[in-house]
């Protein structure tokens, strides 16, 4: 074992990546201080000190889902169903005004594949949001959403983000990825689009010009070299592209879902696949500790563990509270640096696109 923690010290100070196996073996090994001071090491090299928030608002449009992912507790069938909903245009509109009087930089908006909505509907909204509020930047759907769209259309991709684009639309968050591996997804998202199609999609996305993240689901009924895989996939598609700027673990919530057995993620087993995206994806400059799903006391450990964002103010959360994650809706810029400045970094207010706003 610390001939592999030798190795990898080796490679991090000559900057070559580590292999797949290395990273099945970090998976593999219990000791979880030796993994996290490398991750620290190699965070260190490239972003120092710093660790960034920003001040966001997450909208989620609508629940209904034509897809019905069995890890999923916030999406329900129809909008009869107890708990189903789609927010009005004036009601997306009041929650973007009410972001940008708070002083949010950005919108995070993502929701179900409903099976009325037309493709009109979303163009509207952004269309909308940048009328009223011309400076918050507008990160939403996912491959996912833009696969639908474009069976929607009739259109190819391509040309579905360029009308999304003109309409308002800035950059696209992670979602959606789940765990690439074909048989994984069968289990856990049987109608969802494939993970090739996801990195496809996404590839054609950056090809447009808009930056992306991407993240990966764990804890549920994948194994580790389902995890390594993804990273794999991701480390090929970001050696092309070069499209993507965080990645972002989420943390499974078991709670009202139907993926049997599972039972949450633990604390360990977060801090080290935080650490080992880390390392494994040398070519992701952030890594991002979503503490909606982390749970706040994670996400500020995780900072010495090769972390170094920290996600924002979120205001509204559902897909994570529908399953159970204890954190609470909303935190203050106040309470994301002192979170920060406790764990020994330098606070820093970013922008989407990482553009340093405020140093604390
Ligand atoms: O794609 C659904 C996940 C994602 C559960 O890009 C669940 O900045 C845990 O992608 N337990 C949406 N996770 C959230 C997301 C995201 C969040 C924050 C920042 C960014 C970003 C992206 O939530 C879905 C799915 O993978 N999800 N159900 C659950 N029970
Ligand atoms: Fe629908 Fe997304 Fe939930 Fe899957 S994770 S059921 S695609 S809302």
């Amino acid at each position: 074992m610390t001939n592999l923690f030798k190795n990898i010290r080796a490679k991090i100070e000559a900057g070559t990546r580590i292999s797949d196996d290395e990273a099945l073996a970090l998976f593999a090994c219990d000791d979880l201080l030796a993994v996290g001071e490398l991750a620290a090491l190699a965070n260190q090299r490239v972003n120092g000190n710093k660790v960034y928030f920003n001040v966001n608002r997450h909208i989620n449009y609508t629940n209904i889902c034509v897809n019905r992912c069995t890890f999923c507790a916030f999406s329900r069938e129809h909008e009869g169903e107890d708990g189903g909903y789609t927010l009005a245009l004036n009601d997306i509109l009041k929650r973007a005004a009410e972001a940008s009087t708070a002083g949010a930089t950005e919108i995070h908006m993502v929701g179900g594949l409903h099976p009325d909505l037309p493709f009109d509907f979303y163009l509207e909204i952004l269309a909308a949001i940048k009328a009223d509020s011309p400076k918050l930047h507008i990160k939403a759907f996912t491959a996912v959403e833009i696969d639908y769209f474009a069976k929607l259309t009739g259109q190819s991709p391509v040309e579905v983000v360029e009308e999304l684009k003109a309409a308002g639309l800035d950059s696209m968050p992670g979602g959606g990825a789940e765990i690439f591996a074909t048989e994984v997804r069968k289990q856990i998202c049987p109608e969802k689009i494939s993970g090739e199609r996801w990195l496809e999609i996404t590839e054609q996305v950056h090809q447009a010009g808009l930056k992306t993240n991407a993240t990966m689901l764990f804890g549920h009924v994948e194994d580790y070299a389902d995890r390594v895989d993804h990273l794999a996939r991701l480390r090929q598609l970001q050696d092309r592209t070069g499209g993507f700027q965080a990645f972002i673990p989420l943390a499974f919530q078991p709670d009202n879902t139907r993926v049997r057995g599972a039972k949450g993620v633990g604390g360990v087993d977060a801090l080290k696949t935080l650490a080992i995206s880390r390392l494994y994806l040398d070519n992701f400059r952030h890594i991002k500790a979503y503490w909606v799903m982390l749970g706040l006391k994670i996400s500020q450990v995780s900072l010495a563990f090769g972390v170094n964002d920290i996600d924002g103010t979120v205001v509204e959360e559902q897909i994570g509270h529908d399953a159970g994650a204890d954190s609470p809706q909303q935190l203050s810029k106040e309470q994301l640096v002192d979170l920060i400045r406790k764990a020994d970094k330098q606070p820093v207010e970013r922008d989407t696109l990482y553009q340093e706003l405020r140093a604390y």
